[in-house]
């Protein structure tokens, strides 16, 4: 079946093309990622226009969350594009990617329960589906949701539309799998993100656990409740004798970069559910292999869920001279299923709590296992190109039916336009009008449940 859709994208083209067509068409990737990325915002600690109200109640995350302040209703189009009337979160996306985008929301009223939301000044979604259930707290995923995002600076924006929804906090995520409950750490109440503020972060190492270089005996477990959702841990059998190698089936390898010369001590965020699992073995360059199995008096390693452990050396203190410079991380399976979500070096032994500070390793590596990557690049065709009025888009593949998400986006990965199809045959054909868009370089994208696909366009 051929689906033709004449005047798909023509009344959504009054946005500003604001950015120079010059940058890098490197700046995004072609193909569907394979590295995760999840992070938790409080809605009380994003930027909070003046029509915005903080709320304490201790059933929400933080005990507190946000209202716009009673009166303001604006059902049918988005309220004024003023800060006042916004709520916005801002993040540093590290790889082209598309993110689901969640809100913790409570709703006591079918006419109170409803915002606007955006993704990098993009179209308006009108989320008002499924945001009330009995009056409690829920995780719902916004309208819209997932929106591609190019790397660099992201911002999620909400705004009112009708009054007193509650909203409590957000999840952004590259993984498929739902936010629970209220214990993820959120990112944005502290200064927590280093590559905004890249000079808090000079004389420390943040290092998802997950987004190292794995060898085959190593699980990828997604868990939302963790930092950047995931853990690895190690597949059975236990192998308590000291590695003798490095690049093994049982290690995994993390290249850092160190920013200060000093004396570092290492922390593992981690869980032991038994006391068969509860150590692994590290080391970092050439240095020695460390047998890390129980406390630093010796005692049994032991945590309540996931905590921070000083990691030592058969209970004797452990520290690292590192120099400036790029470093080598191992790390050895020693008893399977001991489960590691992230490691840290400072130059203190003042333990981190919650999540710490957002890890800068979660990119560049092809064999994360997190996602099955699929290469449907060849299957997106747009023609012609440079286009003057009327784009074609031709997606032929058997492998994607249902939802597909088609959007047009601009150099800084900007949704200028988007539509959704219900894709039943081997293709989908679409015709975008794009005579309202300003000379240059643009991309399409189609977002699927089997990943995203996107293709670069000029308009003349
Ligand atoms: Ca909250
Ligand atoms: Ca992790």
């Amino acid at each position: 079946m051929h689906l033709a859709l004449p005047h798909l994208l023509t009344r959504f083209f009054t946005v500003v093309i604001l950015f120079s067509l010059s940058l890098p068409t490197h700046a995004q990737s072609d193909t569907t990622s394979t590295l995760p990325f999840s992070v938790y915002l409080e809605a009380e600690c994003g930027t909070l226009g003046s029509n915005w109200r903080e709320m304490t109640d201790s059933t929400a995350s933080d005990s507190a969350y946000i209202v716009i302040r009673p009166g303001l209703v604006s059902k049918d189009t988005p309220p004024a594009d003023a800060d006042s009337n916004l709520v916005t979160f801002t993040l540093s996306v590290q790889e082209a990617d598309s993110f689901r985008v969640w809100g913790r929301v409570l709703s006591n009223s079918p006419d109170e329960d409803s915002f606007w939301v955006r993704v990098n000044g993009g179209t308006w979604q009108q989320w008002s589906n499924r945001l009330r259930k009995d009056g409690e707290w829920i995780w719902r995923e916004v309208a819209g949701s997932p929106f591609f995002m190019a790397p660099g600076t992201a911002t999620v924006d909400f705004a009112y539309r009708e009054p007193n929804t509650l909203l409590d906090k957000v999840y952004v995520s590259s993984l498929r799998a739902s936010p629970r409950g209220i214990t993820a750490d959120a990112l944005n109440c502290e200064d927590n993100d280093c590559a905004n503020s890249p000079n808090g972060c000079s004389d420390e190492v943040w290092i998802e656990a997950e987004c190292g270089t794995p060898g085959d005996d190593w699980i990828y477990t997604v868990d939302t409740e963790v930092s950047n959702g995931g853990y690895f841990s190690a597949m059975q059998p236990s192998n308590l004798t000291v590695p003798t190698a490095t690049d093994l089936p049982d290690q995994v390898k993390y290249e850092v970069e160190v920013t200060e010369t000093g004396t570092y001590y290492m922390y593992a965020r981690m869980a032991t559910p038994d006391l068969g699992k509860n150590s692994f073995f590290v080391k970092i360059d050439e240095g020695d292999w460390v047998d890390f199995n129980a406390e630093l008096d010796g005692s049994d390693l032991v945590t309540e869920g996931f905590e921070w452990k000083q990691v030592n050396n058969m209970g004797d203190t452990l520290t690292f001279d590192l120099e400036a410079g790029g470093h080598t991380i191992y790390l050895a399976k020693r008893e399977a299923g001991t489960q590691i979500d992230k490691l840290h070096l400072r130059q203190d032994t003042i333990a981190p709590t919650g999540f710490g500070k957002v890890s800068l390793n979660c990119v560049g590596s092809d064999l994360t296992p997190t996602r099955a990557p699929l290469d449907l690049r060849s299957a997106l065709d747009v023609f012609p190109n440079p286009v003057g009025n009327q784009l074609n888009v031709r997606f032929s593949t058997a492998e994607v039916t249902g939802r597909v998400q088609l959007q047009v986006i601009d150099m800084t990965g900007r949704v200028l336009s988007q539509q959704s199809y219900s894709k039943l045959t081997t293709e989908l054909q679409a015709e975008v009008a794009v005579d309202a868009l300003a000379p240059g370089l643009y991309r399409v994208l189609l977002t699927s449940e089997r990943g995203v696909v996107s293709r670069p366009f000029v308009k003349r």
